[in-house]
């Protein structure tokens, strides 16, 4: 039993040190988009649907926000960042709009598993600008919380960054926040939000494009981490033993 745990102990630090030496240095290009059409190309948006509830399960819930193609005045001269058809339009008659999104890990094989090594960092990231004939201060932000249970219960922690936008509708501003993912965080919810500072937006839309959530190491590269750790660690037993 004692050797036992003592080959257990052997495997995870194996496992840790190869993450910490090359879990970093995982091509960003190789990282998986954990947000549903986080380019905005395809998703129905159009009804309000209540923001705090686990019915926003992978797919974008809105809160005055709507998917346009172009045609209200706001959005001449913005083109999408990504794509080449639709982006997200938030408007509205308050002082501050978003649309959120939550992942359920549990459906990522591995994912617990991952996060629960307590290595797994992640990358929040989008793109806003602001529409045509926007006046006053404009704020874009992605906020990012970790639950432990469902339904957006069990909150951990909430980390956020914000951005001035440069008033010109041409141009798009990437706001992005990084930083670790904590032990026991299984559900995570996504937010990016759009404000003004006249407390009625109606002529202040602004728009977001290009929204992704990746995490590294991904989960499939931890397993395979692992595994080649498992087989390296048994081939270094065969040989004590031979
Ligand atoms: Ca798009
Ligand atoms: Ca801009």
């Amino acid at each position: 039993m004692k050797s036992l745990k003592l080959n257990t102990l052997f495997i995870t630090l194996i496992t840790a040190s190869i993450l910490a030496v090359f879990g970093a240095a995982l091509p960003a290009q190789a990282q998986t988009n954990l947000l549903v059409d986080g380019g905005f190309e395809s998703n129905p948006l159009g009804a309000y649907i209540p923001t705090l509830n686990s019915g926003t399960l992978g797919v974008w819930a809105d809160e005055a926000a709507n998917i346009t193609t172009g045609g209200a005045p706001d959005s001449a001269g913005v083109i999408p960042y990504l794509g080449s058809t639709k982006m997200l339009r938030i408007t509205g008659t308050g002082s501050a709009w978003q649309t959120v999104q939550l992942t359920d890990l549990s459906s990522i094989p591995g994912g617990a598993t991952a996060i629960d090594t307590g290595l797994e960092t992640y990358d929040l990231n989008a793109f806003f600008t602001t529409g045509k004939g926007a006046t006053g201060t404009l704020t874009g932000q992605v906020i990012l919380s970790f639950y432990s249970g469902p339904a957006l219960t069990g909150l951990i922690r909430t980390d956020n960054a914000a951005l001035v936008l440069d008033g010109d509708p041409a141009t798009w501003e990437n706001i992005q926040k990084t930083g670790t993912v904590p032990i026991g965080t299984r559900y995570f919810l996504s937010q990016v939000v759009y404000r003004d500072n006249t407390g009625q937006m109606g002529t202040n839309a602004g728009f977001v494009d290009a929204a992704s959530l990746t995490v590294i190491p991904e989960p499939s590269s931890l397993a395979l981490l692992g595994l080649g750790a498992s087989t390296l660690f048994l081939r270094r037993r065969r040989h004590a033993c031979a």
